[in-house]
């Protein structure tokens, strides 16, 4: 089940990237009556995950974010790709993204990206269930939703890549804060030294 963004819950980590195969035979209408117009109909991934599509068919497509009736929302546009071009985007916050096909309407997907609270993030970092990089754009996205607030400042545009390395010791803190062995205000000083070192941006 669907729910707006931020209602699903983040128990089993969604895998950090998602394919998606514009079959062929889409430039005709039937295919969304089987949702098959774009395979599989809904992709699941967390936050700072990448969706990549490839155009499996012999027409030119578009991955347009939005809906026929609503038109585009500017989320995220691929624009005219031929037959055997990718297209990819990252999702770098929680939320619902349906999108479609400009050329064919009724070719409809949807991008699901669970929200989730500071603590299971926590939690899932310190179980290793996600990655160093998904961790931080995780805390940034909290930080930005007004969820997290620092107790110190930086206004630089953090410059991060999916190979960042977070000290092991924010990642304990996040483990022992998510078995109860520590307080909020520990794991709290793992952001504080985050933001101070410019890897998060706030406000
Ligand atoms: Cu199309």
């Amino acid at each position: 089940m669907i729910e707006s963004g931020g209602a699903v819950k983040l128990e089993t980590p969604p895998p950090v990237n998602a394919s998606v195969s514009v079959p062929a035979g889409t430039s005709v209408p039937g295919c969304e009556e089987t949702n098959s117009c774009f395979i599989p109909f809904e992709v699941i991934v967390g936050v700072g995950g990448e969706v990549t599509w490839s155009n499996d068919d012999t027409a030119a497509h578009t991955v347009t974010a939005g809906s026929p009736t609503d038109g585009p929302s500017g989320e995220f546009d691929s624009s005219l790709f031929f037959a055997g071009a990718t297209f990819s985007h990252t999702f770098e916050s929680a939320g619902t993204f349906p999108y479609f096909c400009f050329v064919h309407p009724w070719m409809n997907g949807i991008v699901v990206v669970p929200g989730f609270t500071v603590k299971e993030l926590a939690c899932d970092f310190g179980d290793s269930l996600i990655t160093d990089y998904q961790f931080v754009i995780g805390l940034q996205s909290l930080i930005d939703n007004g969820e997290i607030t620092p107790s110190v400042t930086n206004s630089q545009e953090p410059n991060i890549d999916s190979a960042i390395q977070i000290p092991e010791w924010i990642q304990n803190n996040s483990g022992w804060w998510c078995e109860g062995a520590i307080s909020e205000n520990n794991f709290f000083q793992g952001v504080d030294f985050l933001v101070n070192e410019g890897i998060l941006k706030f406000p």
